[in-house]
């Protein structure tokens, strides 16, 4: 079964919209496999974020996921990287439609409370960054 990767950032975490997150993938009837609250270190966050390395938000986006807790989550289902990516929405806010996470939900480019694996690639590297190893956390 399809995996991804799904992080509610520190914004999110701190409007408490963790509930409202987990329950919209709960509902839609994917299975959550791991959850871990935590404060990213710098390294995490600057690996993860790696293809905006060069990009001039990249220090702003840094520091805006180390400020605090996010929510690091390994979800599960059939064609969940694709689907969770629609049920997030779009980016830019000016592109994210009502009934999206998103669009219900954030308004600032920067800020916009979610994260998801954009690709079963990006899910399996995301994946293995945040949960390091895997015995730690079974
Ligand atoms: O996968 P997404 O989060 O939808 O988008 P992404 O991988 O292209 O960008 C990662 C994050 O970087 C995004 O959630 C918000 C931030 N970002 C992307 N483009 C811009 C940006 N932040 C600023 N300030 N300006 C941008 O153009």
């Amino acid at each position: 079964m399809e995996k991804t990767f799904l992080m509610v950032k520190p914004d999110g975490v701190k409007r408490g919209l963790i509930g409202e997150i987990i329950s919209r993938f709960e509902k839609k009837g994917y299975t959550l496999n791991r959850l871990e609250l935590l404060t990213p270190s710098v390294e995490v966050a600057q690996s993860h974020y790696a293809e905006h390395k060069e990009k001039p938000f990249f220090g702003e986006l840094v520091e805006f996921l180390t400020s605090g807790p996010v929510v690091a989550m390994e979800w599960e289902g059939e064609n969940i990287v694709a689907v969770s990516r629609l049920m997030i929405g779009k980016t830019n806010p000016l592109d994210a439609q009502p009934g999206t996470i998103r669009g219900d939900l954030a308004s600032t480019m920067s800020q916009n409370v979610i994260h998801g694996s954009d690709s079963v690639e990006s899910a399996e590297r995301e994946l293995s960054l945040w949960f390091a190893t895997e015995a730690s956390h079974v």
